[in-house]
């Protein structure tokens, strides 16, 4: 199950809508075929495995880091093929939170005399999976934020100079994290000052994650480098109502989607801004702030972890905080998050935090 997990791991970022599961077929204690859901969700994971297992699928074990689908969607039950595959035993590490599933795969296995197992190295599965049974359950995608800040947590000078306050090695970190999340979120004003591409480099990775800019009036550069690449890497851009309509036709004609999103107090609502992400499929999304949109979904407890990159620099009280005013008077209501990886990156220190059950 480690190893389905570790391979359904490797899909995250891609397979939105879906989740990326791992499958792995194990017969007289060999591993006869191994699969994870291909980008864009299909075909899932067992099939892979299924067919690089062959006809020695017959009498096998196979061990899904979710259950079994059981629905006809675009594609054809997975609980049906490992049944026509003769796979004697299904061990599972959690369960479908997709209406059309939900216990009904591993009720059909049993049905056709299937030994199941459930519940194997759950907790692992249910972070893994969490962008997707947040978008199932409350129908938004996990969040992700990540600041990289000056140790005394600044992002930049008084006047915006912020590159670069990381080193190299932090840098290629983001990047990998980038390619973990279907996309890559900031606000405008982050977009305007640094001009950022938001893709993943020098990695060897082809795929792309989603560009999201939040920006209530579209008020985006039209030559920056998100509107130079935006026919190649989907751009996003959320707006709030009656936009320019001159800068939206703009950024539609360079192949930028649309999505109007409520606002609340004058800016656009983080919780409308996750549900619209939601409903266009994202499972993860990664945000590279600026101040204001990190202290707008912080306020509305919608961030569910949070990544720092602290460098060993301090910039001062006249630089930009990294996190906006959240309006808070006891600490009681700070948003409190619980430590899960410190790590050194080059010079600088990652560690990450999950968001504490409340
Ligand atoms: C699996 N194995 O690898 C994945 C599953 O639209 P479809 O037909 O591709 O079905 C999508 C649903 O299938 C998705 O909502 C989730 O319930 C399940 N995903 N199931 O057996 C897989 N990715
Ligand atoms: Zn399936």
């Amino acid at each position: 199950m480690a190893l389905a997990l570790s391979l359904g791991q490797r899909g995250q970022g891609t397979c939105w809508p879906n989740p990326s599961v791992g499958c792995v077929i194990v017969r007289d204690g060999r591993i006869i075929g191994r699969g994870w859901t291909q980008p864009g969700g299909r075909p899932h994971a067992e099939t892979e495995a299924l067919a690089q297992a062959g006809e020695a699928a017959r009498g096998a074990t196979a061990y899904v880091s979710l259950e079994p689908c059981s629905h006809h969607g675009q594609t054809p039950p997975c609980a049906e093929a490992l049944i026509s595959a003769g796979v004697s035993r299904v061990v599972s590490a959690i369960e479908d939170s997709d209406a059309r599933v939900a216990g009904q795969g591993f009720a059909m296995l049993r049905e056709a005399g299937i030994e199941v197992t459930t519940g194997v190295l759950a907790d692992q599965a249910a972070q893994d999976h969490a962008g997707f049974f947040l978008k199932t359950e409350q129908g938004r995608p996990f969040v992700t934020l990540k600041l990289a800040s000056s140790f005394d947590g600044r992002i930049a000078t008084s006047n915006g100079h912020s590159q670069w306050i990381t080193g190299p090695k932090a840098r290629r970190a983001v990047h990998a994290m980038r390619a973990r999340h279907d996309a890559v979120m900031v606000g405008a004003g982050t977009a305007r000052v640094d001009d950022p591409s938001l893709t993943v480099r020098d990695l060897g990775i082809a795929a792309q994650p989603v560009r999201v800019v939040v920006s209530r009036r579209l008020d985006i550069p039209l030559l920056g480098q998100l509107a130079r690449t935006a026919s190649e890497v989907p751009v996003w851009l959320c707006h709030g109502p009656s936009p320019d309509a001159e800068r939206a036709r703009a950024w539609e004609g360079m192949g930028a989607r649309l999505i109007p999103c409520a606002l609340q107090d004058h800016h656009i609502d983080s919780a409308d801004l996750l549900q619209q992400l939601g409903h266009a499929g994202l499972t993860r999304v990664f945000c590279e702030g600026g101040s204001a949109l990190a202290a707008s979904l912080l306020a509305d407890d919608l961030v569910d972890e949070l990544v720092g990159f602290s460098a060993g620099l301090t910039i001062g009280a006249e630089g930009l905080p990294a996190i906006g005013a959240l309006g808070l008077e006891k600490l009681d209501s700070a948003p409190r998050f619980e430590l899960i990886e410190t790590r050194a990156v080059g010079p600088d220190v990652l560690h990450r935090w999950s968001r504490a059950l409340r």
